[in-house]
């Protein structure tokens, strides 16, 4: 199979965030946008992600997924290292700062977005049952541990190791699943942390772009 060389990403038609950038096709917008990297994006709908021509990209039939030349990827995290690797702007260049990189991307989705996307679904799905409110607690606790923890080792810096790095454009999307829920407005550092990632021209290039998606797949009448 021939497949492009400008990467091809997929976004969600109608994404149940409403265009707020929550979905995961942003923060590889987000990496494509830092590193100059122009890209095309094919909108699929819940149903054909489940479909086999999607699946053939992403074996559990979600987006996001990435296309350049014969490379087929899929994961959020694995594409923004991809993209991190082969162009300038989201690792440094000395070995031991970009492990050190690496390693906050890692955080970003191995450490601090599971309690939170957990949070999340107790909401959506949970809600009804008779053991969430006992179940809560805990969720809530679970996030709370996570920020308070990152809020102290982050301080007073801009970013969380040095330069912006892949590991700040990972850990700004995943804290920004909470926002304007008063949870990392808890914390100051927390807050102004994210605002500094959506401040960046590449961020807010890439967040236009998933809104412009949205607006567009939505229903005329
Ligand atoms: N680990 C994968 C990755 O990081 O790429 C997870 C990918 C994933 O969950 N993708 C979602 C999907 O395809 C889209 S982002 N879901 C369909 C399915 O699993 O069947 C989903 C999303 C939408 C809205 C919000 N929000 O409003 O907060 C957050 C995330």
């Amino acid at each position: 199979m021939t497949l492009p060389m400008t990467p091809t990403i997929t976004a969600i038609e109608r994404s149940p965030d409403r265009g707020r950038g929550l979905a995961r096709d942003m923060r590889v917008r987000w990496a494509l946008e830092e590193v100059g990297q122009p890209y095309e994006v094919r909108v699929v709908s819940f149903g054909a992600m489940k479909e086999p021509p999607h699946r053939v990209l992403h074996p559990f039939g979600q987006i996001p997924t990435y296309e350049e030349g014969d490379l087929a990827l899929f994961e959020s995290g694995a594409i923004v290292f991809h993209i991190a690797e082969r162009r300038a702007g989201l690792l440094p260049q000395d070995a031991n700062a970009r492990a050190r990189a690496i390693a906050w991307m890692f955080a970003a989705l191995n450490t601090v977005e599971p309690p939170i996307i957990e949070r999340g679904f107790a909401f959506l799905v949970e809600r009804d049952k008779p053991w969430h409110a006992e179940r809560l607690p805990m969720l809530e606790e679970r996030v709370r541990v996570r920020l308070a923890e990152l809020s102290s080792r982050l301080g007073t810096a801009d970013w969380l190791d040095g330069a912006f790095s892949a590991g700040d454009l990972l850990m700004v999307t995943v804290l920004r699943r909470l926002s304007g829920q008063g949870i990392v407005e808890k914390y100051g550092n927390l807050a102004a942390y994210v605002t500094r990632g959506e401040a960046r021209p590449a961020y807010r290039r890439a967040f236009d772009a998933q809104l412009a998606v949205f607006a567009a797949t939505l229903p005329t009448s």
